[in-house]
C-alpha cells in the first residue's frame, strides 16, 4: 500500500534557493481578486515553494512559459490538478487529450484539430455572427441585464453544443459540468466538494451526450467518430474525445466573454475605440481580455525527472502551479500589464497556453469571442456597470457570477 498521501502527491522538500511562502493561493479572497497576489508571486522569483500544498508555483512569464513548454520534463499525464495520477486515483477516467503525455497525445489531438479545423470553423462562423446579433439585439431590448446570464453563459450553450451536434442541449448541466473540471484541478477543498456533491446528477448525462448514437449527423462530434470507421481510434475513445470538448468548450468561453464584457465597461474608452472599427478591432479586443483576465488561472505540471529550472533544481514528482494569469501580467514580457488595451501587442500571452497542449478549440474559442464583440460594438453605444460585479470563487477559473450592466 502507498503511504496515505497528505497533498494528494508526492512529499517533497523546499528546493535550496527559494522563498517559503507561507499562503492559500485557493483563498476564497485571493481566488475573487487575485490580481495582488499575481504581483506578490513574481516578486518572490521564478518559483516559490508553498508549504501548506507541498508545491512549488511560478508566475513570472519566462519561467511559467518554459515549464509549459516542456511537455517532457513537465508531464500532464500524472494531472494537471493537485493529484498526481500516479499516486492518487483521478476523479474520472483522464482525458486523453489533457491528461496524457506524447505519443499517445499527439495521436488523439490529431482527431480533434481534423474536427476543428479552420474550414469547419469558417462554415460554423456564419452561425455564430447571426446568433450573436441577434442575441444582442434581445439584451439592447431589455436595458438593464445580468450579462453572465443574458450573455457570457447564454452565447457559448447556445452556439456550441449545436455545432458539437448534443440534440437536447441543457445549459446547466454544460455550465456546472465546467465548473466541475475546474474546480477538480485544486485542492480537495470546501469549493470542489462543493461542487463535486452535484457529480451524480450531472456526469451520467455528460457521458450520455457522449455516445455516437446521441449526435446528429452533421457536428463536430460526428466528425470525431468517423475517425472510428478507419480504426485510427475506438469508439470509447471517440466519446472520450466529445467529453474533452464538453469538459473545456463551454466555461471557457463563458468566462472570456464575460471577462471582455466586464473589461469594456471597465474601460469605456476602449469600448469606443472598438466601436470605431468593430469588425477589425474584435478580435483583438478579446485577445486582450484573455491576456488581462485570463479564463484559466493555472494548470498544474509535475516533474518528470529531477530537472531545473532559473537555477533551482527540482525533484522528481514535484508538483508546479503555473499561473497563467499571473504571467500574463508580467512586465517583463508586456509593458504596462494592468492596463486594458486592445491596440496592444498580445503575441505570447499564455491564456491558451503554448506548445503542444495548446489550447486545441482556440480556432472556435475566437470566433465566438470575436462574433459577440462585434455584434455589440456595431448595436451598443454604451457598456456601464448598473451594479457591482461579483466573481465567483474556482480553483482554476476566473470567471463572473453576476454582472449587472446598462447597455444603450
Ligand atoms: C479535457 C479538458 C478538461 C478541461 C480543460 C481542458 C483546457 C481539457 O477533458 O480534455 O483544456
Amino acid at each position: 500500500m502507498e503511504a496515505q498521501l497528505v497533498h494528494q502527491h508526492k512529499s517533497i522538500t523546499p528546493p535550496k534557493g527559494v522563498e517559503v511562502w507561507d499562503i492559500d493561493p485557493y483563498d476564497e479572497a485571493i481566488l475573487t481578486n487575485p490580481i495582488p497576489f499575481f504581483a506578490e508571486l513574481r516578486a518572490k522569483g521564478g518559483l516559490a515553494y508553498i508549504p501548506r500544498y507541498e508545491i512549488l508555483i511560478s508566475g513570472r512569464y519566462e519561467e511559467t512559459r518554459e515549464i509549459f513548454y516542456d511537455h517532457a520534463r513537465f508531464l500532464s499525464s500524472r494531472g494537471v490538478g493537485m493529484a498526481d495520477f500516479k499516486l492518487e486515483a483521478p476523479w474520472r477516467p483522464p482525458s486523453i487529450v489533457l491528461e496524457v503525455d506524447p505519443p499517445e497525445h499527439t495521436h488523439n489531438r490529431r482527431v480533434i484539430m481534423r474536427a476543428l479545423s479552420p474550414s469547419v470553423v469558417r462554415k460554423l462562423e456564419q452561425d455564430f455572427v447571426e446568433d450573436a446579433q441577434r442575441l444582442v439585439d434581445e439584451v439592447l431590448a431589455q436595458g438593464e441585464i445580468e450579462a453572465v446570464a443574458a450573455i457570457a453563459e447564454a452565447f457559448p450553450t447556445r452556439v456550441f453544443p449545436r455545432a458539437v451536434g448534443i440534440k437536447q442541449p441543457d445549459a446547466r448541466k454544460l455550465v456546472d459540468y465546467g465548473a466541475m473540471v475546474f474546480n477538480a484541478i485544486g485542492p480537495d477543498n470546501p469549493l470542489r466538494q462543493r461542487i463535486m456533491a452535484k457529480a451524480p446528477d450531472i456526469v451520467p448525462w455528460i457521458n450520455e451526450q457522449c455516445d455516437r448514437a446521441q449526435l446528429t449527423e452533421d457536428g463536430i462530434g460526428a466528425t470525431i467518430y468517423a475517425a472510428t470507421d478507419t480504426g485510427e481510434i475506438g469508439e470509447a475513445e471517440a466519446g472520450m474525445l466529445i467529453r474533452s470538448l464538453l469538459s473545456a468548450g463551454v466555461d471557457t468561453t463563458v468566462s472570456g466573454i464575460g471577462s471582455a464584457l466586464w473589461c469594456l465597461a471597465q474601460y469605456p474608452e476602449q469600448f469606443q475605440q472598438l466601436r470605431a472599427d468593430p469588425a477589425k478591432r474584435a478580435g483583438p479586443a478579446f485577445e486582450e481580455a484573455l491576456r488581462f483576465c485570463t479564463p484559466v488561472q493555472a494548470f498544474f505540471r509535475t516533474a518528470a525527472d529531477t530537472t531545473t529550472v532559473g537555477g533551482v533544481e527540482i525533484e522528481e514528482g514535484t508538483k508546479i502551479l503555473c499561473v497563467l494569469g499571473a504571467a500574463n501580467r508580467d512586465a517583463q514580457k508586456f509593458a504596462n500589464p494592468d492596463e486594458f488595451m486592445i491596440d496592444r501587442d498580445t503575441r505570447g500571452h499564455l491564456a491558451l497556453g503554448v506548445g503542444v497542449h495548446s489550447c486545441v478549440g482556440q480556432i472556435i474559442a475566437r470566433a465566438e469571442g470575436r462574433a459577440i464583440l462585434q455584434a455589440l460594438a456595431e448595436r451598443v453605444s454604451s457598456i456601464e456597470f448598473a451594479g457591482d460585479p461579483v466573481w465567483r470563487p474556482n480553483n482554476s477559473m476566473r470567471a463572473l457570477d453576476t454582472l449587472p450592466l446598462k447597455l444603450r
